[in-house]
């Protein structure tokens, strides 16, 4: 089993590198195009080589998605060595409840779901609905060949504007998205809006040489908590779907 390549259990694309579908599935308003654009502006700062394909949007004049957004990103080279790099399709879905259609649409092929809630008070009734939704559009697989983690965006909002989180984890248990036993480490918490301002404080620092290398690259060591914290659920899902294919493919 040690000389399994990622292009063994993952699709590949036309270019015949091993690619995760990860889809952002969340409410209308949340932020998941606000979390796109951040990890695109990220890209750029780190490793701009990184980024296969920029953002491709589908969206109204309000900003609002209509259709999806979508972004192709792939791991750094490990060590230099002729590691297959894995490429991310990051997806988000049109949250406005009229939009189903299309939600169904960039669902198909998925192979790990970002649940993308929202902290706002006022969102109470559209996380519930659209989890129910993620839940019935994947069916059997959801949680378990097609892995799942929540995400709660808008943290930065003053506590009495948010919604109480032990609630929200035990709404995804009730619904069966995440199981009890695993709410820890698979419900995270952070802040596109906060992000977005800490990388915009990078760029225009006056200390800019602590920050950035000779190539004018954010050191990635000089990442901001605040950013940390929206890459994490990425790299969980990635880990659990590498897991999850190993198994199968050692079951066989
Ligand atoms: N306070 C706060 N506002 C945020 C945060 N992230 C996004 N927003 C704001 O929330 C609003 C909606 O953000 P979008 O990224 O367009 O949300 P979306 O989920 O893509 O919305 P749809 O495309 O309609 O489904 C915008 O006004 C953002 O500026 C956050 O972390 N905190
Ligand atoms: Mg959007």
């Amino acid at each position: 089993m040690s000389q399994l390549e990622l292009s063994d259990i993952f699709n590949v694309d036309r270019e015949g590198k091993p690619t995760i579908k990860i889809v952002l599935f969340g409410p209308p308003m949340s932020g998941k195009t606000s979390m796109l654009t951040v990890f695109n502006a990220l890209r750029r700062m780190e490793n701009p080589k990184t980024i296969v394909s920029s953002l491709t949007k589908i969206q109204d004049d309000s900003g609002r998605t209509v259709f999806f957004d979508q972004g192709v990103f792939q791991t750094p080279p490990f060590r230099g060595k002729t590691f297959d790099r894995l490429r991310y399709h990051l997806w988000t879905v049109p949250g406005e409840e009229r939009h189903k259609v299309q939600r169904d649409i960039v669902m198909k092929g998925v192979d790990a779901v970002l649940l993308f809630l929202n902290f706002e008070n006022v969102a109470k009734g559209q996380n519930e609905t659209i989890i129910a939704e993620a839940k019935e559009t994947i069916g059997e697989k959801f949680g378990t060949k097609i892995p799942v983690v929540a995400y709660i965006n808008k943290s930065d909002l003053p506590a009495e504007d948010r919604l109480d989180k032990r609630e929200i984890i035990q709404l995804l248990i009730d619904e069966g998205a995440i199981q009890d036993d695993k709410a820890a480490n698979l419900v995270m918490t952070g802040s596109c809006l906060n992000a977005r301002n800490d990388l915009v404080e990078l760029l225009t620092s006056p200390k800019r040489e602590e920050y950035f290398d000779d190539n004018n690259m954010l050191k990635i060591d000089q990442r901001p908590d605040s950013v940390w914290l929206i890459v994490r659920p990425i790299q969980k899902l990635t880990q659990l779907a590498v897991e999850q294919r190993l198994e199968y493919v050692q079951g066989m």
